[in-house]
């Protein structure tokens, strides 16, 4: 996936209205959106249209999907078939349920993500564990799309030698959660950036500071 300027949007605000005003103020840096759960329970599943028919943004969508595999193709043929380029998934459910996910990215011609280590502190208790795991099931699965943490670089590391440097990986925890863009693009292919920039007084100029500091 090609991501203009190396950021996504990470649209978690839920009013519709509210992330018109942002996308708009920052438009000409941005290509590439994710939405996740907080707008499109807020705001219906044809926010995904929305964004793609107003903005012609690639969408990514982070429905996190953790369920069996029967389930897991339901809900990612239902975000396909709204329009989303891209549906995130949980790797910890095992290679079947991430399959689901696989299959029906391939049927729709779009692109899966697989979600490795998350980036919040509570992940270490759990996830991390298993994470380095994931991703090498992610590589024997045939993908390379990931997603992997900026708040934990030598994890960020790791996972990037794991899945290899043709893969692309894709990092949430910049700006409000600790991480560092300049350094975290070191490892990661594209930078997830929500609250730094929808928060911001001034979402464009918030937005100029980050490409400027990854130049
Ligand atoms: O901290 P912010 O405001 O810049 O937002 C970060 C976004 O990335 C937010 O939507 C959050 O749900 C998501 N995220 C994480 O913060 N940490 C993770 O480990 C994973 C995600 C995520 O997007 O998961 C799938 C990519």
């Amino acid at each position: 996936m090609n991501v203009k300027n190396n950021i996504i949007l990470a649209m978690d605000l839920m009013d519709l209205k509210e992330a018109e005003i942002v996308c708009e103020s920052i438009n000409e840096y941005i290509d590439t959106i994710k939405i996740g759960y907080p707008l499109t329970l807020a705001e219906g599943l044809s926010t995904i249209g929305f964004f793609k028919d107003n903005f012609d943004y690639k969408v990514i969508c982070d429905y996190k999907v953790a369920d069996i595999p029967a389930t897991n193709e339901k809900i990612a043929n239902q975000t396909f078939d709204a329009g989303a380029d891209a549906i995130i998934c949980h790797g910890f459910v095992g290679p079947d349920s991430v399959d689901a996910c696989k299959i029906s990215a391939e049927e729709h011609d779009k692109d899966v993500f697989l979600l490795t280590e998350m980036s919040h502190p509570g992940a270490v208790k759990f996830l991390q564990k298993d994470a380095d795991d994931i991703a090498k099931m992610g590589v024997e699965m045939g993908i390379t799309n990931y997603v992997a943490p900026s708040t934990r670089l030598d994890r960020l590391s790791e996972i990037r030698d794991i899945v290899g440097k043709e893969s692309f990986i894709i990092s949430p925890g910049v700006g409000t959660q600790g991480g560092d863009p300049k350094e975290t693009l070191k490892y990661s292919n594209a930078l997830i950036i929500g609250r730094s920039i929808y928060n911001a007084e001034d979402p464009k100029g918030a937005t100029k500071d980050i490409i400027d500091s990854i130049q």
